[in-house]
């Protein structure tokens, strides 16, 4: 069978991913591919009920290598029974955040060096890299004002802006490292002109495929 196509969505608090994840699935189906859509931490019973502990319990605190260890336990399993499976299958994933985010976040943001992150990333991982990513780049005060419209904030939207600044460069830098995977999307546009990017993204990636 025909290896798959592993896509990965990424980006700041507020960035748009999520809604964006749903204009890719739409966009995808109507060129013919049903995709697989997923998000980390999460996509497992196992990685849902990591996602709990790491967004939710704010009574835990947790150290830098912990938040990274854990990120990494509900990373295996979702592996191992999503993403592997479905790329063996021949399908597309789509998937909100994957290990970019381990090196925006537990790397760039909580000062973990990013070779010992790679050294856990190989073991995980193997040669499981995304395809695809998109970055939805956007300025940290215009992203988190997007994100403040909700509720209660989880544990990471507690930290303080220059967290965010430092998550937003390394993702950025990242991209700078690696243009062909990593695609920089302007998410401070208005969302036709963003969908408008996510489509010609696309069509580029399905072409070659
Ligand atoms: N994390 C980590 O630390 N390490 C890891 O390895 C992984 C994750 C995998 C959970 O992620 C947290 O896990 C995350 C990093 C950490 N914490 N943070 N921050 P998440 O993805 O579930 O949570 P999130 O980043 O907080 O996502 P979000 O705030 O939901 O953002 P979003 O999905 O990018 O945005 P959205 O919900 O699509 O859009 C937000 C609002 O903006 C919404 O009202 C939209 O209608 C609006 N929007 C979107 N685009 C536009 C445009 N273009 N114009 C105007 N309005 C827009």
């Amino acid at each position: 069978m025909s290896r798959g196509m592993f896509i990965t969505l990424e980006g700041g608090e507020g960035a748009g991913k999520s809604t964006n994840l749903l204009f890719a699935r739409q966009w995808l189906q109507r060129a013919g591919h049903e995709a697989v859509v997923t998000r980390e931490p999460g996509g497992t019973d196992l990685g849902e009920r990591v996602r709990e502990i790491l967004l939710h319990r704010h009574d835990l605190h947790m150290s830098a290598e912990s938040e990274l260890l854990l990120m990494f336990a509900a990373r295996a399993e979702h592996i191992a029974k999503v993403i592997r499976p479905a790329l063996t299958a021949g399908k597309i994933v789509l998937c909100d955040r994957f290990t970019d985010a381990s090196y925006a976040y537990q790397g760039g943001a909580r000062g973990i060096p990013a070779e010992r992150i790679a050294m856990i990333e190989q073991w995980v991982q193997a040669d499981l890299r995304p395809d695809l990513t998109l970055l939805f780049d956007v300025p940290i005060v215009a992203g988190r004002e997007r994100a403040g419209q909700r509720s209660e904030p989880d544990r990471f939207e507690r930290e303080n802006n220059d967290f965010f600044q430092r998550v937003r460069e390394t993702y950025l830098a990242r991209a700078a490292r690696e243009p062909q995977r990593i695609r920089v999307i302007d998410a401070s546009q208005a969302l036709s002109k963003v969908e408008q990017a996510i489509a010609d993204i696309l069509e580029e990636a399905m072409h070659g495929r």
